[in-house]
């Protein structure tokens, strides 16, 4: 098989990069691990950014996020139970959109599904290979028989634990990292959400998230140690530590039910340098990870992939060499930049034994130096609904 552009993943990176190639007729092939069920069936983000929200409706799959998407003017936080709303349009005149990452892949498999574009789900033992000469080649098993694709490029598009990160050799790459002591302990739960707009909660027992799906559907989260398994909450466990972290007013009007999923996701902060290797390009959490403090990931990924496929069409439509040579570069600037801010937005709102007294009256003075100056709620609403330069 021969395709031009060879794509691991069939996550919000991949199926994004695989649409925006074929608008601009350039082919390619995406292979993926797992089937298409498991891929929707984990739950992930909720927020998008504007620019995003733009860059879906470019790429003609957002039918459905215009009609079930939910706008949101601005979140709130807490601060043992004080709460301080930042309105974004007020600030900035922006917003952000609340459509599952779910929605998202789904809308972007039916596209692909309908278009009659290849995709290889359930592939298994896939590699990459030659991706640092002309003609760079992947390898995967399909029901039991061994299939081979040459192409020109390969995308690793392949999140945190792919293949395409790992096969660079260790010397040509440089990772800087930084793993949380906790984790994010999320549940589903169909019940109307707690409050209009999304609240980020710290209290002296952890940070807690109240989010959304829809108007009938919330999702929330509390912080938990990283030893923590999701055997050790149940239901009852769960509402009760949440609403402990919540303003009483707030935790009073909480609607609880069945949770319909429970899973516990670890928090790290993580960038891998350069992100091209020859003829092989990494992007979305494969490239980078941010803790999901600040609604970043899938952002990152959508417009990582923007890039690559503008360099893409530049290479094959105007035999430039140009976007490619600065695809890492652009990317990484981008990347460091919402780092820092998800970075913020952590250590802002968790709690960290180790830092002691000294460090919660610090993030008491960062929470009251917000209520205070417009330009630092200017400065959040900026970085939160996605600042590019
Ligand atoms: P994905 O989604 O991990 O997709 C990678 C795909 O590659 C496949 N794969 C392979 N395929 C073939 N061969 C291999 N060897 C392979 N190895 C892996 C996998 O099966 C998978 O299908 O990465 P991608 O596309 O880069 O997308 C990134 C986003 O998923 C991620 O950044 C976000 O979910 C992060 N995130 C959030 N981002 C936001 O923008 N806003 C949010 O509100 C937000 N909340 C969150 C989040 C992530 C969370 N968790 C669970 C880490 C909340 C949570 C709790
Ligand atoms: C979510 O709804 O899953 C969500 C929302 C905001 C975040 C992280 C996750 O910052």
């Amino acid at each position: 098989m021969r395709t031009q552009v060879a794509i691991i993943g069939a996550g919000p990176a991949g199926l994004s990069l695989g649409r925006l190639l074929e608008a601009a007729g350039i082919d390619a092939i995406i292979i993926e691990q797992r089937s298409s069920d498991y891929v929707l069936g984990r739950i992930r983000a909720g927020v998008l950014e504007q620019s995003s929200v733009d860059l879906l409706r470019q790429m003609g799959v957002s039918q459905r996020m215009d009609s079930e998407g939910i706008f949101h003017d601005g979140v709130e936080l807490s601060f043992d139970g004080d709460m301080l709303r930042i309105d974004f349009n007020e600030l900035i005149g922006r917003k952000v959109m609340v459509y599952g990452q779910t929605e998202v892949t789904r809308d972007l498999m039916d596209s692909r599904a309908a278009s009659g574009a290849k995709t290889v789900y359930e592939a298994s033992d896939v590699q990459i290979h030659d991706f640092d000469r002309d003609c760079p080649r992947v390898t995967y098993t399909k029901d039991g028989t061994s299939h081979e694709i040459e192409c020109d490029f390969i995308a690793g598009c392949d999140g945190f634990h792919g293949v395409s990160r790992a096969s660079v050799p260790k010397h040509a790459i440089s990772i800087f990292e930084r793993v949380y002591p906790f984790g994010w302990l999320g549940v589903l739960v169909d019940q109307p959400p707690v409050a209009e707009e999304l609240i980020y909660a710290h209290h002296e027992r952890g940070f807690a998230l109240c989010s959304m799906r829809s108007l009938m559907r919330s999702r929330y989260y509390v912080q938990v140690d990283s030893s923590e398994r999701t055997e050790n909450w149940s239901d009852d466990r769960f509402w009760d530590e949440l609403r402990a972290r919540l303003n009483p007013d707030i935790a009073e009007s909480l609607k609880t039910g069945p949770t319909i999923e429970k899973s516990i996701a670890p928090l790290r902060s993580f960038v891998a340098e350069p992100l091209r290797f020859g003829r092989l390009f990494l992007t979305g959490d494969a490239a980078h990870i941010v803790p999901p403090t600040g609604a970043k990931g899938l952002n990152m990924a959508i417009h990582d992939v923007m890039e690559l496929a503008g360099a893409l069409r530049e290479y094959y439509e105007e035999r430039s060499n140009a976007g490619i040579d600065a695809y890492s570069g652009c990317v990484l600037a981008n990347t460091w930049r919402t780092e820092r801010f998800s970075w913020w937005m952590t250590q802002l709102l968790h709690t960290f034994p180790e830092s002691g007294n000294f460090g919660r009256r610090i993030q008491r003075a960062d929470f009251d130096y917000l209520g205070a100056s417009r330009i630092a709620r200017k400065s959040l609403a900026e970085n939160y609904t996605g600042f590019r330069p």
